[in-house]
């Protein structure tokens, strides 16, 4: 059981033995995430401050309106995940295609590809809602030497070597994992430093929270409808509570600290699903794994999906076991 009030740092460099490869890249490059999310706090923190809020006046490859701090978070992620000889892509939500980042002496020979969403439910960054940074980690696939491709980002998510997520939220954590269960780790601004403040976290088995954006419903598959009226019933510990925020990480990180599930199903506007397979839900759905929790699409694990396209969206159900296993069983009994 891993100590409180270690210093993210240390708890790096103690358990670098548990990753699988363990030649201290990985670390480096969990120490670079750690890095680029202090940066991209400062600047998330001082938003009401400066001239950074609202639209940048461009669209990104989905269409959606790309926010100034989507940018700026983006740049300072790749900037900081380049140039440590450990990268040799990055794939970001922020970007049409992957990047490809040479090594030493212009080599192809670095190890890891990340994928990342650098800023999380950004709509609501102009009203001082939380916001997230999702990042998921995987060896390269194809031979070192030879320039990154598309498969090495196609993996399926039972391959992520690390993954988690910032919240910049009332405090700012740090939540990942490397496949030996999930630790949270809360910024002390005044010094900069991440403190271990939340141990081995598990997600509770059961809970009382459905989060889920309702104004959809009229256009939700009938096994979700059925199942959100089975929230609603009036038996046992329910009717259960609705908490959405629209912010992925929060929603998440609250359910996954109280104990509930989150839904992204497919809709008549989303016919796939809103929320991108590779650097949302898969990297989330290591995480809520790891901490004895479920993701599924409604029938299967999101983990075991083989991606086809780098910004592929996907059903998202998520969170306390025996949650998403009920909702799981209304969506096949349809
Ligand atoms: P984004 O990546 O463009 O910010 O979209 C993802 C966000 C999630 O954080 C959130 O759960 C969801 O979109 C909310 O969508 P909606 O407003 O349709 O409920
Ligand atoms: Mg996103």
């Amino acid at each position: 059981m891993p100590q409180k009030n270690k210093t993210l740092g240390e708890f790096i460099i103690e358990n670098q033995e548990e990753f699988r490869y363990s030649s201290g890249e990985l670390s480096r490059l969990i120490n670079s995430i750690r890095l680029a999310a202090k940066v991209v706090n400062h600047e998330v923190n001082k938003a009401g401050l400066v001239d950074i809020l609202g639209t940048a006046g461009d669209t990104n490859i989905q269409g959606e309106d790309q926010q100034k701090l989507d940018i700026y978070a983006n740049n300072a992620f790749i900037r900081t995940l380049t140039n440590r000889e450990i990268v040799c892509g990055i794939a970001s939500e922020e970007e049409d295609d992957f990047i490809t980042i040479k090594g030493r002496n212009e080599q192809h020979d670095n190890k890891y590809v990340v994928l990342i969403d650098p800023l999380d439910g950004s709509s609501n960054i102009d009203v001082n809602v939380s916001v997230g940074t999702i990042f998921s980690v995987y060896r390269r696939i194809t031979p070192s030497g030879t320039p990154v491709t598309l498969e090495d980002f196609l993996q399926p998510g039972n391959k992520q070597v690390a993954a988690g997520y910032i919240i910049y939220g009332t405090s700012t954590m740090l939540v990942y994992s490397t496949g030996h269960g999930v630790n949270g780790f809360t910024l002390n601004p005044a010094i900069g430093t991440f403190y271990l403040s939340h141990p081995n976290m598990k997600f509770p088995k059961d809970g009382t929270i459905y989060s889920v954006n309702e104004g959809n419903y009229v256009h939700f598959p009938q096994g979700i409808k059925d199942y959100i009226k089975y929230c609603q019933e009036e038996e046992g510990d329910r009717p259960y509570t609705s908490r959405y925020i629209g912010s992925l990480v929060s929603d998440l990180h609250r359910n996954m600290i109280k104990g509930g599930i989150y839904i992204y199903p497919n809709t008549a506007k989303n016919p796939k699903g809103k929320l991108r397979l590779l650097y949302e839900c898969n990297p989330m759905a290591f995480v809520i794994e790891q901490a004895g929790g479920m993701a599924s699409d409604g029938f299967t694990k999101i983990l075991d999906i083989k991606p086809t396209e780098l910004h592929q969206r996907i059903p998202f159900i998520c969170g306390s076991l025996n949650m998403v296993l009920k909702a799981k069983q209304f969506m096949q009994n349809v």
